[in-house]
């Protein structure tokens, strides 16, 4: 098949997501067109059967806003001919999914008919696209889709709760390249950060305030009272400032490690014990389930899609939003004893190969192929 993929090119899930779906597809033989602003950050080889074609928007001092869905469009239209791609999957449905329909309203002119398939994330369903601005074209492009998936079963739910939703919505979870996040590090240079005593905390994110910045903070205080520890922040965003200066309020800002965004997160993995997620809503917790697949267990919240990923008491374990408390209790029950932790380091790896890349693709290829018969 050839297939047209539009995503968010940057650190964010679903443009990993969407980048590794490309390339497993392409192993798989298909040809894969990446149609977005900039190369996607995971995607490092351009092989025979994995192209880039990268949408511009020129700046013009009229727009106070650039119209970067009228650039995509255009370059749909174009690269759909150019390459015959047979079918159009757009991951996040702003502005993606209505861009696409554009093209397909736009193609069909000259009797080329193409299919859309939309996957939903979160926040374009949950923060951003419910929101009354973007509510009426977000609902149009979903119901205009040609086949609708979302990443977890609770953001299939939040979609028919929040929108008015005449599509199927099938449920195709995100998934992980488990052989990719074996650790095969000989050595992960533990020892540059932490002490041979001292535990690992890990986050990972794009430290929105969706994510609970500060919850993370005061969960890591809590745990470097009781057990030697040292906390590990990768990423960027508005919060971090603040995060910065709430460390240095509790006196523990030498314990705490801000990286910034980093393409070594298999390392940081490698050498983490603990991994938190306590965020406000999560569609599914990509980051989550990248650490159970390095062996690194999860203290998260109940929210969201987070429970589809992480097993309370086996994996890790799950707390309301907020319960700080909760939180730094299920931390050092973890953390107490090596036993203990191992145990939970193997289980969060066993729960992550339920998600494993090769159960997953497969579901996608059957979406697509279904979606063409349809047409
Ligand atoms: O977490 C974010 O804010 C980024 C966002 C994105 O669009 O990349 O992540 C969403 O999609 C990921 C991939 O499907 C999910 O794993 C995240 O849970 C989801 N984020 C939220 O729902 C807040």
């Amino acid at each position: 098949m050839k297939i047209g993929i539009v995503c968010y090119p940057t650190f964010g899930g679903s443009g990993v997501v969407a980048t590794e779906l490309g390339i497993e597809l392409s192993k798989r033989g298909h040809e894969v067109h990446f149609i977005t602003y900039k190369q996607p950050v995971r995607l490092e080889l351009l092989g025979n059967h994995v192209h880039f074609h990268e949408v511009s928007v020129p700046e013009y001092p009229l727009f106070h806003y650039q119209p970067y869905e009228l650039a995509l469009t255009s370059k749909l239209v174009d690269m759909v001919k150019l390459h015959k791609i047979e079918l159009l999957h757009v991951h996040y449905a702003i502005p993606h999914a209505y861009a696409a329909y554009m093209a397909k309203k736009m193609l069909q002119e000259e009797g080329i008919y193409i299919p859309i398939v939309t996957t939903l994330h979160g926040t374009d369903i949950t923060l951003v696209g419910s929101h009354p601005v973007y509510k009426t074209a977000v609902t149009f492009s979903i119901n205009k889709s040609d086949a609708v998936t979302s990443v977890s079963e609770s953001l299939k739910r939040d979609t028919l709760r929040l929108f008015d939703i005449k599509n199927d919505i099938h449920v195709i979870t995100n998934f992980i390249d488990i052989a990719k996040h074996t650790n095969n590090f000989v050595d992960c240079q533990r020892g540059m950060l932490a002490n041979e005593d001292e535990k690992i905390i890990t986050h990972i994110s794009n430290f929105r305030s969706v994510k609970r910045i500060p919850d993370i903070i005061k969960v890591f205080y809590n745990i470097q009272k009781e057990i030697p520890s040292k906390l590990m922040m990768v990423g960027e965003g508005p919060e971090k400032e603040p995060a910065e200066e709430l460390c240095r309020k509790l006196g523990i800002e030498d314990k705490v490690v801000f990286f910034g965004n980093s393409n070594e997160i298999d390392r940081i993995l490698c050498y983490s014990d603990l991994f938190m997620l306590p965020s406000e809503t999560e569609s599914f917790g990509l980051a989550a389930l990248e650490a159970m697949a390095s062996g690194v267990p999860v203290i998260s919240s109940n929210s969201g899609g987070i429970p589809e990923v992480n097993v309370h008491g086996v994996s890790g374990y799950l707390s309301d939003v907020g319960d700080i408390e909760d939180m730094s209790k299920n931390a050092l029950a973890i953390l107490k004893d090596e036993k203990t932790l191992n145990k939970f380091k193997e289980n969060a790896k066993k729960q992550a190969c339920n998600f494993d890349i090769y159960q997953i693709v497969p579901q996608y290829e059957a979406i697509y192929e279904e979606t063409l018969l349809k047409c």
